[in-house]
């Protein structure tokens, strides 16, 4: 119930020994490494599949989705009792929100949006603190799922790592994706650099859930929703 009103949060736990055998920097313990996630952070920045820099530290962002039910939330200010269990049955979210904001807001937050130059990748700390399940969908790169939870709640890497289009964020779901920073697959080879859409190239993620692009109503771009942005067509030395 508290967690449904907005008592939520998120931590991210760094680990002590982050890097893998061959010393590359990876967000997870070695002692967890999967040879998947290994040879994935290993060949970011050196291989032609990822040309750019190696995944850092500060290359990273938290998202945590909520939703609000109304009703819900004027009984509680009306100091009616709750029967959790009929919560479940009954929850009916109007409002969806992405670090507590939404739409416009959310896309313009910072906090939220992740930005960068080609070949400089980024980990999204995903959580799902309410109840609705979400499908998170971002244009411009696929990404790739790195761990997940399991059916005992436990964080596990993922040994085959899948590149997605849109993943799932189930009630509780933790996640983290990986965003590669790859030149746009759907900018041709010859026109690349463009010319004519101009740098930063500004990308979407929403949610594929239709009814969490709403906000009481209305249509999408609102609820969950941000931006990406690729600030330059080549990497930069370091930054
Ligand atoms: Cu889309």
């Amino acid at each position: 119930m508290n967690r449904l009103l907005g008592l939520f949060g998120a931590f991210v736990v760094a680990p002590r020994t982050p890097t893998t055998n061959a010393g590359a920097l990876t967000p997870f313990s070695r002692a967890l490494q999967t040879p998947a996630i290994a040879a994935l952070f290993d060949a970011l920045g050196p291989s032609t599949e990822f040309p750019g820099l190696p995944w850092r530290a500060h290359r990273e962002r938290v998202w945590l989705f909520s939703q609000i039910d109304p009703v819900l939330n004027r009984r509680v200010d009306a100091g009616q009792a709750i029967d959790p269990s009929t919560v479940l049955r009954t929850f009916a979210p109007r409002y969806f929100t992405l670090n507590g904001k939404s739409g416009f807001d959310a896309s313009h937050d910072p906090a939220t949006c992740a930005d960068g130059y080609l070949g400089e990748p980024l980990i999204f700390r995903v959580a799902n603190a309410g109840l609705a399940t979400h499908s998170p969908h971002i244009h411009g790169n696929h990404v790739f799922e790195l761990s997940g939870i399991n059916a005992q709640g436990v964080q596990v890497l993922r040994d085959n790592i899948i590149e997605r289009d849109t993943w799932v964020m189930a009630p509780l779901d933790r996640k983290d994706i990986l965003l590669p920073f790859k030149r746009p697959n759907d900018i041709p080879y010859a026109a690349y650099p463009p010319v004519q859409e101009r740098f930063p190239l500004k990308y979407p993620m929403h949610c594929h859930t239709e009814m969490s692009q709403t906000a009481g109503g209305g249509n999408y771009p609102q609820g969950i929703i941000t931006d990406w942005e690729l600030l330059g067509p080549t990497t930069p030395a370091e930054r």
